[in-house]
């Protein structure tokens, strides 16, 4: 039946097979020739998996419900699942972002939101009852950058998520051969209600952002009472310096491979990122989560939760909101099943003593 999706590739065959060339380029692809976007799948597929068939003692571990629920940032979250910001959603869905939060808060998961999106922050937060996180880039100035989190923060969003590793444009050659331009049914809500884009979108899709330094963060970290988070470290080192300034976690991503190809794997990097903050703060992760299956893997190296961005996306596409829950679902019954095949009751009992992975150094 085509309407029937088992795994989250069924979702990008349908979705791909029918959107424009140009668009699922944009979407699916990556830096350069894509050597990061494999990598970080590599990586996944290289943490194996120990079930755990014998207990001490009776065990009901087969018949009741895993149990999902993670603590981050004095937060409960029903699962240890986020979607990560991404945009143009409009590529994929006329509704866009208001359909991401509305499946999202179906499927007990929260969105974090773009400042790239179409859709006005304010209204993505009221198309929901459940607080998106904001995600922020760094435009023009650090007192740009406040200003825009003080306009999420007004919009209800108690935390937000700096992202370090896309301040310059990122050389995509399967999207400049495909020939993508910013299709004029997309906008930038937000960055226009902030006053950081006045006037015509830019063709390529690409608003200009300045490097951030330690600096920055600092004074940044200082400049909002918001849960701040980095996005898109994978050293660290870096990692170390802001917990030290006070950021309330990390996420330890390199864009989906999108940004410089050759990057290492998310994958590989999360290890010493946990070894050096995780008894601190959360660690987030994403960059190539496909199934509930690369959600224990990361979980087991350390993570406290994961965010998946193009699984999500692909759902969207097939059949906006309801392709939103579609997606989330198949990754949660995975989830579900893996714990039960590992022989546990908790998510939160996954720890590295139940993967066999390649150790890196730095
Ligand atoms: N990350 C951001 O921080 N802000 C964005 O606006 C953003 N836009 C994205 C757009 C697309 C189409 C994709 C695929 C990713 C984008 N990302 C953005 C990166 C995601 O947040 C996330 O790091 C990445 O998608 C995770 O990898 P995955 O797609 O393999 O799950």
């Amino acid at each position: 039946h085509p309407n029937v999706y088992h795994s989250i590739d069924d979702l990008e065959a349908a979705w791909s097979s029918v959107a424009p060339r140009s668009i699922t380029a944009y979407v699916n692809g990556g830096a350069g020739d894509d050597t990061t976007v494999g990598a970080n799948r590599i990586a996944l597929d290289d943490v194996s998996l120990a079930p755990r068939g014998l207990f001490d003692g009776p065990t009901d571990v087969h018949d009741v419900d895993p149990d999902l629920r993670v603590r981050v940032l004095g937060e409960e979250l029903r699962t240890p699942l986020l979607l990560a910001p991404t945009s143009p959603q409009r590529l994929l869905h006329a509704d866009a972002e208001l359909a991401v939060a509305r499946g999202a808060e179906a499927s007990e998961v929260s969105p974090i939101v773009s400042c790239d999106s179409h859709y006005d922050f304010r209204r993505i937060a009221s198309a929901t009852t459940s607080q998106p996180w904001a995600q922020v880039f760094p435009y023009r100035s650090r007192e740009v950058i406040r200003d825009l989190l003080d306009y999420c923060r007004d919009a209800g969003a108690t935390t937000a998520a700096i992202t370090i590793d896309a301040s310059h444009r990122a050389r995509r050659l399967s999207v400049n051969r495909a020939g993508y331009v910013l299709p004029p049914f997309v906008d930038y809500g937000t960055l226009r209600a902030v006053g950081i884009l006045t006037g015509e979108t830019p063709q390529i899709g690409w608003v200009p952002k300045v490097a951030l330094t330690f600096d920055d963060m600092r004074w940044l970290r200082d400049a909002t009472s918001m849960k701040l988070l980095a996005k898109g470290l994978t050293r660290a080192q870096d990692a170390r310096r802001l917990v030290d300034m006070g950021y309330d976690g990390v996420i330890v991503s390199n864009h989906g491979g999108r940004q410089l190809d050759g990057a290492v794997a998310a994958a590989t990097a999360l290890p010493a990122v946990v070894d050096a903050v995780g008894s601190e703060v959360p660690v987030l992760f994403d960059s190539g989560i496909r199934s509930g299956y690369d959600v224990l893997r990361a979980i087991a190296l350390g993570a406290d939760a994961v965010c998946i961005g193009r699984p999500y996306l692909w759902g969207l596409g097939v059949a906006g909101e309801d392709g939103v829950r579609t997606a989330i679902g198949l990754i949660l019954d995975e989830l579900r099943d893996g714990l039960r095949q590992l022989g546990l009751r908790r998510v939160t009992e996954l720890d590295r003593s139940f993967v066999h992975y390649p150790r890196s150094d730095s």
